[in-house]
């Protein structure tokens, strides 16, 4: 089997614990990908060494030369597209289209964060006293451990590598136990760049590691992505030991449809909103709102367009929906069904997992070898039911039926997460009250939850973040302290609020 190891100070190398953990497909069980190591204290020891070392150099680089490297590295992501996405699909399953477009959202963020360090404004403002100057200069955070899930295995930890590199902060990463091999390819690709070495980390593993990264006194960041329950006890963690964090957690996002939608435009987004990525996205449309005179010509609709969904293999072109990431997940989401059916919501489609006699992008692909789970969809339900207000993520849509503008966007509040929304309408009026009334950190008017940009920020609200924003400028803000200057040239002793104010 192919063994894979943690690259510390641009070194490949085993952990110090001696043990490993298994890569396994999830369109295939017979499918080990490679043995990685499960790290442990000693090597985030090792880590945080080489990136002291490294800190003392590359925060003193000139920015614009930090940009030139990270956008050498959009270039090798760009040149790399290819064989990352296929790497990216045989380890966590979504359409090579889709691992595209997360290799896409990295080229997007090395180039975006390249000119900003051309940038990175700061601020000169009066001062109160005569000969005196004021500025207030952005400088880097430190040492930042970056956490990250596996559903966008390169998209979402370059939103946070990327930034905090161009910024002169220094990286450990610790990825995902179920998308390794993508960040080994995250760390040759930076190294092809030309980062110097100890500049970025990558220790494998999970809990135990990440739980390390979270304590050591050292790392002066927390950037994570991932559970609402795991981000809180890191933030609580933090916080004891006064320490920066940005928490990207979990969402139940809703599409509002109304009576005046493009019903087809409306069922387009929905479909994939809802199933793309096989619904494991943050973003994931997992409810949908109909105004009740709609309702019933919306679902019988939908329901064929989901029946014809093809479930297979990533690499398969002709397949729309992959595998979910592992057994763990299936329990889970296969838990939710049940939940929903036990509530009384109407299970109308899908419901189990899916076997060879499921609708299939080759027939000789055998569905049973993976983790497949039929695209399911619910109707009838109401807001106090779990599937109604829990993350499932997985491929559950749970749709609900509304009156009025009012109740609908009662309804998509009425949930403890608040990352994305979206409405279908064509009445301007009703876009401008959702997108004021919406709490979410994203709202999109006739499209649908998914399909955020590098340029804007990117975040939530409630349950689902932490104050921060990604992506965009704003991203700046999580990877950045403020160093604020005074210099005074007047030869004589200022006493600001005193002197200026003496009579
Ligand atoms: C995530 O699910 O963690 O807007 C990120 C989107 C993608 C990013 C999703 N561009 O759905």
């Amino acid at each position: 089997m192919e063994q894979y190891n943690n690259y510390i100070n641009s070194v490949w190398r085993q952990s110090r614990s001696q043990r490993t953990f298994n890569n396994i497909s999830p369109a295939n069980k017979n499918d080990i990908i490679g043995e990685f190591p499960e790290s442990n204290i000693a090597d985030l020891e090792e880590a945080v060494t080489a990136s002291k070392f490294a800190y003392d150099k590359w925060k003193r680089m000139p920015a614009p030369k930090r940009g030139d490297i990270l956008r050498k590295a959009g270039d090798i992501f760009a040149e790399r597209k290819d064989e990352l996405a296929k790497i990216m699909t045989r380890e966590m399953g979504k359409p090579v289209f889709e691992t595209k477009g997360d290799i896409q959202e990295a080229i997007d963020t090395c180039y975006y964060a390249a000119t900003e360090t051309r940038r990175l404004f700061g601020h000169n403002t009066p001062s109160e006293m005569p000969d005196k100057m004021n500025l207030s200069f952005r400088v880097p955070v430190g040492i930042c451990g970056i956490i990250t899930a596996w559903n966008f295995p390169i998209a979402v930890p370059s939103w946070k590598i990327i930034p905090a590199l161009a910024a002169g902060n220094v990286v450990i990463f610790k990825p995902s136990e179920d998308s390794p091999l993508s960040a080994n390819v995250f760390a040759e690709i930076m190294e092809q760049a030309g980062l110097p070495k100890g500049v970025f980390n990558v220790l494998h593993g999970a809990t135990e590691i990440g739980e390390a990264i979270v304590n050591h006194p050292d790392i002066n960041l927390i950037g994570f992505t991932g559970s609402t329950d795991t981000g809180k006890s890191i933030a609580s963690k933090c916080g004891s030991l006064n320490k920066k964090v940005s928490l990207e957690m979990g969402g139940k996002n809703a599409q509002i449809v109304m009576d005046d939608a493009n019903i087809e435009l409306a069922i387009e987004g929905a479909l994939w909103g809802a199933y793309g990525t096989t619904g494991q996205r943050c973003t994931a449309t997992s409810r949908v709102l109909l105004h009740s005179s709609i309702y019933d010509k919306f679902i019988e609709i939908f329901k064929e367009r989901v029946k014809k969904l093809k479930l297979g293999d990533g690499l398969n072109p002709k397949t729309d929906v992959g595998p979910v990431i592992n057994q763990k997940a299936i329990d889970k989401i296969l838990k939710y069904i049940e939940i929903g059916k036990s509530e009384g919501a109407n299970l109308v489609f899908g419901g189990k997992r899916a076997d060879n006699g499921y609708n299939r992008s080759d027939d000789n692909f055998d569905l049973n070898n993976g983790n497949f789970i039929q695209p399911t969809l619910f109707t009838g339900v109401t807001k106090e039911m779990r599937i109604f207000q829990e993350e499932i993520f997985g491929p559950v849509l749970s749709i609900s039926k509304f009156d009025t503008l009012e109740e609908a966007i009662e309804l998509s509040n009425s949930v403890n997460y608040g990352l994305s929304s979206s409405i279908y309408t064509n009445n301007v009026r009703n876009s401008w009250v959702a997108v004021r009334e919406l709490e979410a950190g994203i709202t999109y008017v006739n499209a649908p939850t998914i399909g955020a940009e590098a340029h804007m920020p990117f975040g939530g609200v409630k349950g689902t973040g932490n104050g921060h924003r990604e992506g965009g400028w704003t991203v700046f803000d999580i990877f950045t302290e403020w160093k604020t200057v005074y210099i005074d040239y007047s030869d004589k002793l200022q006493r600001a609020q005193i002197d200026n104010y003496d009579e």
